[in-house]
């Protein structure tokens, strides 16, 4: 619920600016958020966002800074790691890398010199662009060497091609780690192949890390994982942010460091440092253990709908919070209609590639939709069923206006019904 003091100075100074914000707040509201990479924050992380850290410099790590005036952020910085610490079970973590895409250069910076050798998941089979997408800076740097699933329709990882790949290139780094990949990954393969061949192993748990953190995944760490890097605004309902934890090497932590300050960034954000404090502090109630539990059956209600109507899941279906399907194929349009049409009723979800996919990343066959914010408005099987029906009915009528705009109605009905809570503990 927006209250009357929320943007009273916007409001005052700034009408175009204060436009956009109450039309941003409204679209939130009404719609249903199923970009599984998004989720509603509480009013408390955006407090600590909008709080007065956002004025402050603070270049170095606690206590070891290079300006005055950090009693406080101290605080904060230090609150940040030990409830990450707690939460992953990580022996060191940096909370100062500004988002996901840096976390993943400072870890690349840190481990290899330019020209290494570095293994990561293709693009189209679910990997992330900063996992060595050609456009990309870390590409041009770095030697990215891409593996795959053994077959999309199960979404099982060819471990025995990865494995030979690693033998034939030695890798400096094996990275695990998706963006649009909805099956768990065998962590102990990873490890087991990465120590024939001396490679350091970097999970990039972004999409998942707040399952892991609710006891729903697998912790990357429990098998010998080296690293994992996350963003803190996905699964794990924290500001924009990203960070990077060390399961018990000092050396990696240190280089780590040095990569994200003075290597790669300048001041950290301490306003964010202080809302991922407020989040890790959320995530750690008991209730954070349900809400990542529901998510989970909320992506399954989804699954059966899909399965039921004969929709293709790439990997057959969903162990997480994200589903990824062929639209191409289960609905005769691209991936770049269906999020157009879907938008209109209300239903927001991003287009994808999928495995080996055939058309171009802005208008590919898939479309990609998960359940963390759906969750977070207490939606549970009943609506996530619900809302998977209505998204199959609005691609099978898409050129039905009537049928959409009582689709859009009933959208509109399930989201006001459940509205964006403002606290989870
Ligand atoms: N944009 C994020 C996602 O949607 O997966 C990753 O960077």
């Amino acid at each position: 619920m927006i209250r009357d003091t929320d943007y009273n100075f916007i409001q005052t100074q700034d009408e175009e600016v204060y436009k956009a914000v109450m039309g941003e707040e409204e679209r939130q509201a009404k719609g249903l958020e199923l970009i599984p990479s998004e989720n509603y924050v509480s009013r408390a992380v955006r407090e600590a966002v909008g709080s007065v850290f956002t004025n402050k410099y603070s270049e170095g790590y606690p206590f070891k800074r290079y300006y005055g005036g950090q009693m406080y952020t101290d605080v904060v910085e230090t609150i940040a790691i030990e409830r990450a610490k707690k939460l992953f079970n990580a022996k060191f973590v940096n909370v100062q890398p500004l988002s996901g895409a840096p976390a993943n250069l400072a870890i690349y910076h840190a481990l290899m010199a330019p020209g290494d050798t570095i293994l990561g998941m293709d693009l189209s089979h679910g990997g992330h662009l900063t996992h060595g997408n050609p456009m990309t800076v870390p590409a041009k740097i770095f030697n990215f060497v891409r593996y795959k699933m053994k077959d999309p329709e199960t979404g099982e990882i060819d471990y025995d091609a990865l494995r030979e790949t690693a033998l034939r290139e030695k890798p400096k780094v094996i990275l695990a780690g998706f963006s649009a990949y909805s099956r768990e990954l065998d962590y102990k393969k990873f490890v087991e192949i990465a120590r024939e061949v001396g490679a350091v192993t970097v999970a990039d748990m972004a999409h998942i890390a707040g399952l892991i953190a609710g006891g729903v995944a697998r912790n990357p760490f429990d098998d010998g994982f080296d690293v994992i890097t996350t963003t803190t605004h996905k699964t794990l309902r924290g500001p924009r942010g990203g960070m990077v934890l060390i399961r018990e090497n000092e050396d990696i932590a240190q280089r780590v460091a040095k990569a994200v300050f003075p290597g790669l960034q300048g001041g950290p954000h301490m306003n964010n440092i202080a809302a991922k404090a407020v989040a890790f502090g959320e995530a750690l109630h008991p209730n954070f253990k349900v809400y990542a539990g529901q998510i989970l059956k909320n992506a399954k209600a989804m699954e059966e709908v899909f399965l039921r109507e004969n929709v293709r899941m790439i990997g057959g279906g969903t162990s997480n919070h994200l589903l990824l399907v062929d639209a191409f194929t289960s609905f005769g349009t691209t991936g770049h209609v269906a999020e157009t049409i879907l938008d209109e009723v209300g239903l927001t979800l991003n287009k994808n590639m999928i495995a080996d996919d055939t058309r171009k990343p802005f208008d590919p066959s898939g479309i990609r939709l998960g359940t963390p914010a759906m969750t977070t408005r207490n939606m549970k099987e009943k609506e996530a069923t619900e809302v998977a029906e209505l998204l199959v009915d609005t691609l099978r009528n898409k050129d039905d206006a009537a049928k959409k705009a009582e689709i859009h109605t009933r959208v509109e009905a399930l989201c006001l019904a459940h509205p964006i809570p403002e606290s989870f503990i």
